[in-house]
């Protein structure tokens, strides 16, 4: 194998990964958005997609830079019809399965983000999980209104 073809070989590698088609040791976060409160002052909320590592993986924490306080949540519908919030003390990432955050299940709240943060700019997510690894999400900033990224 020459050098050349080594090289192409590791950036199909690198490819495949990002594609969430191969298998890495560690999980892997993709599509990460933050949409903002409609209120200055409330929380927003976070959403990735979590394709599982090799090993089964739990995330403890998530953090954002200049955010007061990140938590893991989950949004249920109650008796009498409302939508509430639980707090998650961690989340499980099944080995080669997928975790959604997403709008009404799992997803993160920011509290006290910077002013500095604006829907167009990008918030990088720290992803802790319990081994002591973690993962990067560059999550696109969205206003309250706006749709969720493709
Ligand atoms: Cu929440």
């Amino acid at each position: 194998m020459t050098a050349r073809w080594t090289f192409a070989a590791a950036l199909t590698v690198a490819a495949s990964l990002a594609a969430c088609s191969a298998e890495p040791s560690a999980p892997v976060a993709g599509d990460a958005y933050v949409r903002l409160a409609a209120v200055p002052g409330r929380p927003a909320a976070g959403y990735f997609l979590l394709h599982g590592g090799a090993g089964d993986a739990t995330l403890v924490q998530v953090e954002a830079p200049g955010a007061a306080r990140v938590e893991l949540h989950t949004s249920r519908m109650t008796g009498n019809g409302m939508a509430t919030m639980d707090s998650l003390p961690s989340v499980r990432v099944p080995a080669r399965g997928s975790v959604a955050f997403v709008p009404g299940a799992q997803h993160v709240m920011l509290f006290g983000l910077p002013a500095s943060v604006v829907p167009g700019g990008t918030l990088p997510l720290t992803l802790r999980f319990a081994d002591g690894s973690a993962v990067r999400a560059d999550a696109r900033v969205i206003a309250a209104g706006d749709a969720a990224p493709e």
